[in-house]
C-alpha cells in the first residue's frame, strides 16, 4: 500500500515568506551596506591586529597571557618606535572606524534577517555548512562590536580578560566573514554596478513577495543609516584630538577624569587614589627606583636620578580604548641609559613594574629596540612641571609610539635583560 506523503503544514510567523514586509529589503540594499563593511571591517581586522601587536604580547613574563597565541600570533613584530604617533592613529582609527560602523552592521543584520528563518532549517550538508559559518559571521560581528565597545565605555567588565577575548574573536569573526566576503563580493559588486546603470532589482528571496508600501525610499534609509555613522563618528573622533574638539566627543569617555588645565592638564586614565598610590611611598625620603641587570643592582634616590643626563621628548600617550593626546613635552633618564649603568651597552628588554600592588596595568614589558630609542624616558618632568601624583609621580616610562598602557605610571622597579 502507498504511503502518502506527510502533510506539509504552512509555515508561520517568521518562516512565512510574506511575514517580512519592508519593500527595502533586497539584494540592492544589502549589498551597498556589504561592500561598505568589506572595507570596513578590514580595516578593523588590521588595526586590531597590529594593536595586539603593539602590546609585545609575547614579551615574557607580562603584557598577555593568551593560551595559544602562538599560532594566531604567527605575525608578531617589534612594534617600532617611529613615526610617534603611531599607535595614536591606528587605535584612533580602530576604535572610531569600529563606533561608526555600528549603524550599518546594524541595517546590515536586519536587511537579511529573513535569511535567519528558513525551512527546513538545513537541507544538506552543504547549506549546514553556511548556516554555520554565518552564525560564525553574525555571532563573531555581534561579539567584537560589543566587546570592543564596552571595553571603551565602561572598562573591562564581562568575565575573562578582554583582550584574548577580543583577539580569538577577531579571528573567528574575520575567519568566517573572509570565507562570506568570497562567496558574495561578486554578486555585490554586480548588483551595484547595475544600480548604477538604472537596471531594476533582480528578484530575489529577500524581495518581499508582498510589501508594504514604503514609508521612506531606499536611498532615504540609506541616508539614515549614513548620518547615524556620521553623528557617531562627531560624537567620538574628538578623543584623539586636545582643547575644544575633544569636548565633541560627548558619546564615549575621553580617559579619565577631566583634567584641569596646566601642565598636568591632558587626560588622566587611572588616578593615584584609584591605583592605590599612597603620598607617602612616593616622597623623595622613601621612593628608591630598583634598576637591576647583568652587572648587578643599583637603587636611585630621585637625587641620583637627578645628577644623571636629563633628556626631552615631545611624545603622544595613545591609549588603547581610542583616546589620545598630542605632544606633551617630558623630560626624565633615558632608559638605555639606566640599562647602560646595570650593564647592558646593548640594546636589551626591560621589565617595568609599578608602586601599585593590584589591578591591570601596573607592569609591563618593553622591547630592545623600545628601549634603546633616544626618546624613550623614564619621565620625572612634564610640560616644566614635576609629574603630578595622577600621572605617575615621581616617576613613570614614556615611550614613542607605545600604547599608552606600557607606560607605566609610579615606577618602582626595572629589570633589564632578555625576557
Ligand atoms: N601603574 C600604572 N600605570 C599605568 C596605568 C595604570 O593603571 N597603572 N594605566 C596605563 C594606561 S592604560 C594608560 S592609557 C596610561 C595613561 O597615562 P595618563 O593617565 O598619564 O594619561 O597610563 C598607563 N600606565
Ligand atoms: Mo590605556
Amino acid at each position: 500500500m502507498a504511503r502518502s506523503p506527510l502533510p506539509t503544514r504552512p509555515a508561520r510567523g517568521p518562516f512565512a515568506p510574506d511575514f517580512w514586509r519592508s519593500p527595502l529589503r533586497g539584494p540592492r540594499f544589502t549589498s551597498v551596506l556589504g561592500v561598505v563593511l568589506l572595507a570596513g571591517v578590514t580595516v578593523l581586522f588590521v588595526t586590531g591586529l597590529l594593536s595586539y601587536a603593539a602590546y609585545n604580547p609575547d614579551l615574557a613574563p607580562v603584557n598577555d597571557k593568551t593560551p595559544g597565541k602562538g599560532l594566531l600570533g604567527f605575525y608578531l613584530f617589534s612594534w617600532p618606535t617611529d613615526p610617534p604617533w603611531l599607535y595614536r592613529l591606528t587605535q584612533g582609527v580602530h576604535v572610531t572606524l569600529g563606533l561608526t560602523l555600528v549603524p550599518v552592521l546594524l541595517a546590515k543584520l536586519w536587511s537579511v534577517v529573513p535569511r535567519l528563518f528558513t525551512l527546513p532549517p538545513v537541507r544538506s550538508l552543504t547549506h549546514a555548512l553556511e548556516r554555520i559559518s554565518l552564525l560564525l559571521l553574525v555571532g563573531g560581528a555581534l561579539f567584537q562590536f560589543v566587546t570592543g565597545i564596552l571595553n571603551v565605555q565602561l572598562d573591562y567588565i564581562f568575565p575573562g580578560s578582554f583582550y584574548p577575548l577580543h583577539f580569538y574573536g577577531a579571528w573567528v569573526f574575520f575567519g568566517a566573514f573572509l570565507a562570506h566576503a568570497v562567496l558574495k563580493a561578486p554578486t555585490a559588486f554586480r548588483n551595484l554596478r547595475r544600480m548604477r546603470e538604472g537596471a531594476e532589482e533582480p528578484s530575489d528571496e529577500l524581495v518581499a513577495p508582498r510589501p508594504d508600501p514604503p514609508t521612506v525610499s531606499r536611498r532615504g534609509a540609506l541616508g539614515l543609516v549614513g548620518g547615524g555613522s556620521l553623528l557617531l563618528f562627531a560624537t567620538s573622533a574628538g578623543r584623539s584630538f586636545d582643547g575644544p574638539l575633544r569636548q565633541t566627543a560627548v558619546l564615549t569617555p575621553h580617559g579619565g577624569p577631566e583634567p584641569g588645565s596646566g601642565p598636568a592638564g591632558f587626560q588622566i586614565n587611572k588616578t593615584a587614589a584609584y591605583a592605590g598610590i599612597r603620598a607617602e611611598e612616593t616622597t623623595e625620603e622613601a621612593w628608591r627606583l630598583v634598576v637591576t641587570g647583568r652587572s648587578g643592582t643599583v637603587r636611585l634616590g630621585k637625587a641620583d636620578l637627578l645628577g644623571l643626563p636629563l633628556h626631552s621628548a615631545d611624545l603622544p600617550i595613545a591609549c588603547v580604548e581610542g583616546w589620545s593626546t598630542s605632544d606633551q613635552s617630558w623630560r626624565g633618564v633615558r632608559l638605555r641609559d639606566l640599562a647602560a649603568l646595570v650593564g647592558h651597552d646593548d640594546p636589551v628588554d626591560v621589565f617595568v613594574e609599578s608602586l601599585q600592588r593590584r589591578g591591570a596595568f601596573r607592569r609591563g614589558a618593553l622591547r630592545a629596540n623600545q628601549v634603546g630609542d633616544p626618546r624613550s624616558l623614564l619621565a620625572l618632568f612634564v610640560n616644566g612641571a614635576e609629574l603630578t601624583p595622577d600621572h605617575g609621580r615621581p616617576a613613570r616610562i614614556i615611550v614613542p609610539a607605545a600604547p599608552g598602557v606600557l607606560n607605566t605610571k609610579w615606577v618602582a622597579r626595572l629589570t633589564f635583560g632578555e625576557l
